[in-house]
């Protein structure tokens, strides 16, 4: 039995037609390349990436140079293997042309025992541009299918959108927050497989039945085998195992084996229970040895989406394990333009953070790409579901068979390749395409279908429902089953109606709510504006000053300035924030207080929405605001930057995401209402502590109201006219603090005004921080001698405080904790933070203001 195994790592490439061969990182893209030898200059950098856009009219080539030793000799086969190759390749093996790509999405694998030979060999991969390849079939299709995100100007290609012809990812072309990098190259390993017996190359546990008490399962097993062979298919997991005998044909075929586990330990996202994972490992036996194995780690639940009809439409929810999930989380982009520079670290920062920030959601949106192993390897570990969308957005597609085909190889590939992870509980087909056309009303959707002819019309549309309504369902049924499909984001159901469409606020199907922001209606909407699930709703801000100096120099330091237009790629981004922002919040004084203050306004703007989401339950069973991330720095509706560094938004959302949930609703100014949401389990037995401040801290009334809380529940525990509350005082005078309390331990706690923003008076403040006793500076508390809004720590270290942007009353203290990413696969890890600096909204405001 022999198996060898070589990772082709050593790399030199070119342009396709230049003389000199540069050194190549594999796994890499050809910018990063061009970068690493200095060939180019950063294109994250300035305006950089507007002259960075020849680099995609070329063809380029990648080589490597393979010493295969005797031991290659006479195997029944030796696979050339690529896990991912960026778009449209031809490789040569020794000048033999081997193999044809076309899909980035796709792992390619091919004999060519037949074409290497004991010594040296030549590897050769060509990259033919995407941009000359397509724009010749988008002549041919003869007219142009909209695909509104592609900056097809800015790659110098005026109104031509060839983004929707290669299988690469969307957001490459240029997203509203996103440059155009059309990269290529070898973006997952390559390596070469050799083997002379029987070999398995998949096993999937597939789960039938799932319940606390049992859990039956098919292990199915996939096997290449070179000649007939007679022997035993062992399966066993975490002590326990099963076997059978079994009979192979020569070639590939699928070997199945039924197992149960009794009491099996399920696996819960985070907040409803542990994420137990289980390794299940194949082995084929011989006598007693086992001569190939292979194994999984899988968790063993049940995932439903839920949609039953009741008195105001029809739910959209996941339960768990027959457990209904409220779902909070974000949509997760692309960590990087070139996805090759993503480290494991950076991977594990952002699902740490999304699980220090108390989600158990996240969206893997159809613009980007079929994410990494690791990714949903730390969403297993760390308990995370995922929304998974197929990789299409906001585009109509072609319908030509070979596209049909790739699209359908790809589908099979990518379920097939994530089936066996636990935190997959939706497979999505697309992101706003369905209501982006809007087939059933002639007049809503983006106004595309208008400006087509009717017979294209048509045919466009049945090309959307083969991909959508066939191609990829079917793929989901055949091999991932007990997971569910939902053909678009969003969608109200598949009623071939005009009910289809979530073009507009309904009692069924989920929701891209984006009338704050594109419709610009204002924040109190998101009261209002709540559907069944919110899928998607956002505001931008920048990024802190720290990551646009990382782009930008003092002279670009202005909202109108190339520089900083070259980084909103959404075009009425920066007038929107200072729109909100003249509206909300106070004049800031410069455009480094800018930067702060469109913090403040976007936390402000995701925290009432969110608030208001969960006070909703459950009619409303999910919120996932758009976006968790960033893909370079940029001024966008992420929570966390480009660097990691976590905006005002990312506290924010930590606090309004914590399983119980004290929400103060004061909209309507004459009254409050006091919410509390629990997402535990059990009931709650608590106490609120109302408080009734001045502004100088002193203390004007103060009492307890008893809470009694069902499990899983929200309701309205304490609710006011404010006339009766404020006793006499000045609205402009006081602040009303209340603390949710049970056994001695603060659960919660919110801060209260009485007046707009604009109108809460500002004073200069003196914050001190001071080290906690025996804690090694590890820990410290910040106090205020007088109101003071949005404190704001920054430290020269990177790393995340465990508050920030937070309103501190005099008299009262915070006790704030440090953390630095973990290195290393370990998660974060408190730390002292150097130069450590304290600033408040006060230091941001225009002075005639004070
Ligand atoms: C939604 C998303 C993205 C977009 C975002 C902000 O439409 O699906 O396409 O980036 O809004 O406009």
């Amino acid at each position: 039995m022999k198996q060898l195994e070589m990772k082709l790592a050593k790399w030199e490439f070119r342009g396709c037609g230049d003389e000199e061969w540069l050194p190549a990182t594999v796994p890499g893209t050809v910018h990063t390349d061009l970068l690493k030898n200095g060939k180019i200059e950063d294109p994250f950098y300035g305006t950089n990436e507007h002259n960075l856009q020849w680099i995609d009219k070329k063809d380029w080539e990648y080589q490597t140079t393979l010493q295969l030793g005797e031991e290659w000799a006479g195997l029944s086969c030796t696979e050339l293997i690529f896990e991912g190759l960026d778009t449209y390749a031809d490789v040569y093996v020794n000048n033999v042309h081997v193999l044809a790509a076309d899909n980035m999405f796709l792992a390619w694998r091919v004999d060519v025992k037949d074409q290497l030979k004991i010594g040296e060999n030549n590897i050769r991969v060509r990259f033919r541009s995407v941009v000359k390849e397509d724009l010749l079939k988008l002549a041919k299709l003869g007219y142009t299918l909209p695909a509104p995100n592609d900056q097809s100007e800015l790659g110098g290609l005026d109104e031509q959108r060839i983004s929707v012809f290669a299988r690469k990812a969307p957001y490459h072309y240029g997203w509203d927050w996103g440059p155009r990098f059309l990269t290529s190259g070898i973006w997952r390993e390559a390596s070469l497989e050799g083997r002379d017996e029987v070999q398995i190359t998949d096993l999937y546990i597939r789960q039938n039945v799932i319940t606390k008490e049992e859990a039956r399962l098919t292990a199915v097993i996939e096997v290449d085998a070179p000649t007939a062979w007679q022997g035993m298919l062992r399966i066993s997991a975490d002590g326990l195992e099963w076997m059978r005998t079994v009979t192979l044909e020569g070639g590939k075929q699928q070997v199945e084996m039924d197992i149960v586990i009794d009491q099996p330990q399920l696996w819960w996202c985070r907040g409803l229970g542990e994420p137990h994972l289980y390794t299940f490992q194949a082995d084929l036996v011989q006598g007693k040895e086992a001569i190939i194995s292979r194994s999984v780690r899988t968790g063993l639940r049940s995932i439903q989406l839920i949609r039953e009809r009741d008195a105001k439409g029809t739910s959209f929810s996941f339960a768990l394990n027959g457990v209904p999930v409220f779902a909070k989380g974000a949509n997760h982009i692309p960590n990087d333009s070139f996805i090759t520079e993503v480290t494991e670290e950076r991977y594990r920062h952002e699902i740490v953070t999304a699980v220090e920030s108390n989600m158990n959601m996240l969206r893997v949106w159809g613009g980007g790409f079929y994410e990494e192993e690791i990714f949903y390897k730390l969403c297993d570990e760390y308990g995370l579901l995922v929304w998974q969308d197929f990789m299409f957005a906001c585009s109509m597609y072609p319908g030509d068979e070979a596209f049909l085909a790739n699209v359908k190889k790809e589908a099979e590939y990518n379920v097939k390749r994530l089936r066996n992870h636990p935190c997959i509980a939706l497979w999505c087909g697309n992101n706003e395409i369905d209501s982006a056309w809007s087939q059933f009303e002639e007049n809503m959707g983006w106004g595309w279908k208008e400006k087509i002819d009717a017979e294209h019309r048509a045919s466009m549309w049945a090309d959307y429902e083969k991909i959508f309504h066939h191609i990829l369902p079917e793929a989901v049924t055949a091999f991932h089953p007990g997971v569910d499909y939902w053909p678009s984001s969003p969608l109200r159901d598949l009623t071939g109606n005009m009910d289809q469409h979530a073009t507009r606020m309904a009692g069924d199907g989920d929701v891209h709510y984006w009338g704050v922001w594109h419709g610009i209606e204002p924040f109190e909407n998101y009261n209002t504006k709540v559907g069944r699930f919110m899928s998607e709703y956002g505001f931008q801000s920048f990024p802190e000053l720290k990551t646009v100096m990382s782009y930008a120099e003092e002279q670009d330091l202005e909202l109108t300035s190339k520089v900083m237009l070259a980084h909103q790629k959404n075009g009425r981004g920066n007038l929107l924030i200072k729109e909100y922002m003249d509206m909300y919040l106070p004049q800031p004084k410069d455009f480094k207080a800018f930067l702060y203050m469109s913090q403040i306004l976007q936390a402000e703007a995701i925290r009432i929405a969110i608030e208001s989401h969960r006070r909703n339950k459950p009619y409303c069973m999910g919120t996932l605001y758009w976006q968790m991330n960033d893909c370079w720095p940029v001024a966008s509706w992420a929570g966390m930057d480009y660097n990691g560094r976590w905006k005002a938004l990312q506290y924010t959302v930590r606090a309004s995401f914590k399983d119980v949930l004290l929400s103060i609703d004061g909209t309507d100014r004459e009254r409050i209402d006091v919410h509390v949401v629990s997402d535990l389990r059990r009931a709650i037995t608590a106490e609120l502590m109302l408080r009734l401040y001045k502004f100088d801290g002193s203390v004007l009334r103060e009492w307890t109201h008893p809470v009694e809380l069902g499990a899983d529940s929200t309701a309205i525990v304490f609710s006011s006219p404010v006339v009766e509350l404020l006793e006499g005082h000045g609205s402009d005078e006081v602040v009303l603090e209340i603390s949710l309390q049970a056994d001695g331990q603060v659960i919660d706690r919110k801060v209260h005004y009485f007046v707009p923003e604009t109108e809460i008076p500002l004073q200069h403040s003196v914050i001190k921080i001071n080290e906690t006793p025996d804690s090694g500076g590890l820990s410290f508390t910040v106090t205020s001698d007088v109101l003071a809004r949005g404190v704001y720590l920054i430290s020269e270290d990177e790393g995340i405080f465990s508050d920030n942007f937070f309103d501190l009353l005099p008299g009262q203290s915070k006790t704030i904790v440090f953390s630095q990413r973990g290195k290393d696969g370990r998660d974060w890890t408190p730390a002292v933070p150097k130069g450590l600096k304290v600033q408040s909204m006060v230091d941001f405001v225009s002075e005639d203001l004070l």
